[in-house]
């Protein structure tokens, strides 16, 4: 095999993997084939994106045909038509009027375009001086600066200078009393979203652009919102003419068991991120949808031709398009969002049988998402979960771990079989991990 020495790999331990690498080679469906043949159980979904499953024959059609037609066409002045073939379909899957979509390559450029739309329209409408951006504890908006400065992970956010300026954060939902073991949506905690009137009252709304939160925070390891919390942000950004952004890059495409967590939770964003599902994670792609207000305030008031001073080379990449047309095709041709809501009673009540196994603290679940929340080693934390994700692998299940969480994202095409083999061989190396 080639050297492992030039790729720098990301958020890697390099130098461990690189001294006991795993490799995939292939994938099919809900499995991947690692490189010394063996088939992998893929309980992620790749990293929360490929929700229709590996190597769905259609997508991987439409991109072959696509990238034999036309490889590349620049979508700045130009235009071509897979693009507004595209936006139009999943315009026509997006919530409320959330119909007017910017593309971009991943769900970092999709958070930054959204906060960039945010404070751009905030001045557009002759709101200027609202400049601030409210983000919160334990969110993950990818790895641009305006993501990591709304984001909430320290080790995220600490090397990297001062980010950017005017960024304050609401508290994360993560223990509250009375919560653990919640099933669905937890009981407590709807107060939280409170916070944001204190930092109004500390800043004063006429300062403040916009907030925003994953409807459900994925990579931190599964936090799900208390009863009402969301809707209680949407009131008091309502309250104090806040824009509201959703980012969805993981609670987006059926996920939840609804298109979008704006659908599953009935709560409306003004902005909302998407990426990973929108392609199935064939072809990078990520997007903002916007309200009709925002995008005709812009159409409306700019006082200059080009109304958005932002874009990316691959905006709107026909290979992406292609790839996205196909996705959007085959989630409504198989129904896989109501399946998805189908089979999250099924995936509770088979997560939650992980109650009482060697080491669980917490269990938490909505839709086709999991988080098992594992007592840290003392002085050593992460190590258990870093541990029983090498055993896993080794017994041929793909799970995800971040700090002491394993956080469960299966294909929407899981079988309930399937769930109790992710279940079962999880509970096995729970027993006979230390
Ligand atoms: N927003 C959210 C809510 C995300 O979950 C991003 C933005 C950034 O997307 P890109 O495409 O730039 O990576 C994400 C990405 C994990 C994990 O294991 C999660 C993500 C990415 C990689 C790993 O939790 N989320
Ligand atoms: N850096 C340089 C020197 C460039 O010319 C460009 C785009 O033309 C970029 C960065 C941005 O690349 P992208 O549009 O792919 O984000």
């Amino acid at each position: 095999m080639d050297t492992l020495d030039s790729f720098w790999m990301p958020f890697t331990p390099n130098r461990q993997f690189k001294a006991r690498p795993k490799l995939l080679a292939a994938a099919s469906g809900m499995y991947y084939t690692s490189d010394d043949g063996r088939q992998i159980l893929d309980a992620t979904s790749g990293l929360w994106c490929v929700n229709a499953g590996h190597g769905r024959r259609q997508i991987v059609e439409a991109i072959q045909r696509q990238a034999a037609v036309m490889d590349f066409a620049p979508t700045f002045n130009m235009g071509h038509p897979l693009a507004f073939e595209f936006t139009n379909k999943l315009a026509g899957i997006l919530p409320y009027d959330l119909k007017r979509i910017f593309l971009a390559n991943s769900g970092s450029e999709a958070a930054d375009t959204a906060l960039k739309i945010a404070l751009a329209y905030q001045r557009m409408r002759g709101q200027g001086t609202k400049t601030r951006l409210i983000g919160r504890e334990r969110a993950y908006h990818g790895t641009g600066f305006g993501g990591i400065s709304v984001g909430g992970i320290v080790r995220n956010r600490m090397t990297f200078g001062t980010l950017l300026t005017g960024v304050d954060h609401l508290p994360h939902t993560h223990g509250v009393p009375g919560n653990l073991f919640s099933k669905g949506e937890p009981e407590h905690g709807a107060d939280l979203a409170d916070a944001l009137e204190r930092i109004v009252q500390l800043h004063d709304a006429s300062t403040i652009a916009a907030v925003i939160v994953e409807p459900v925070a994925g990579s931190t390891g599964v936090l799900v919102p208390p009863k009402g919390y969301l809707q209680r942000l949407r009131a008091l950004c309502d309250k104090h003419d806040i824009l509201l952004i959703f980012d969805e890059v993981i609670t987006g495409f059926g996920r939840l068991g609804a298109a979008f967590g704006a659908d599953f939770f009935g709560v409306r964003p003004d902005l909302l991120c998407m990426a990973k599902g929108i392609t199935n994670a064939a072809v990078p792609m990520g997007a903002v949808a916007v309200s009709n207000r925002i995008y005709d305030t812009f159409m409306q008031a700019s006082e200059t031709p080009i109304e958005l001073f932002h874009g990316y080379t691959y905006s709107g990449h026909p290979l992406a398009c292609a790839a996205g047309i196909a996705t959007l095709d085959l989630y409504a041709e198989e129904g896989l969002f109501a399946r998805a809501a189908t089979l999250a009673a099924y995936w509770q009540d088979a997560v939650h049988g992980l109650h009482g196994a060697r080491h669980v603290i917490d269990i938490r679940n909505l839709g086709l998402v999991g988080g098992i929340e594992l007592e840290p080693r003392p002085g050593a934390a992460t190590a258990r979960a870093i541990e029983v994700f090498d055993r896993c692998y080794d017994k041929g299940l793909l799970i995800r771990v971040t700090g002491d969480i394993i956080a469960l994202s299966p294909p929407l095409i899981v079988e309930k079989a399937e769930i109790d083999t992710m279940v079962a061989i999880i509970g096995e190396t729970l027993q006979e991990t230390l």
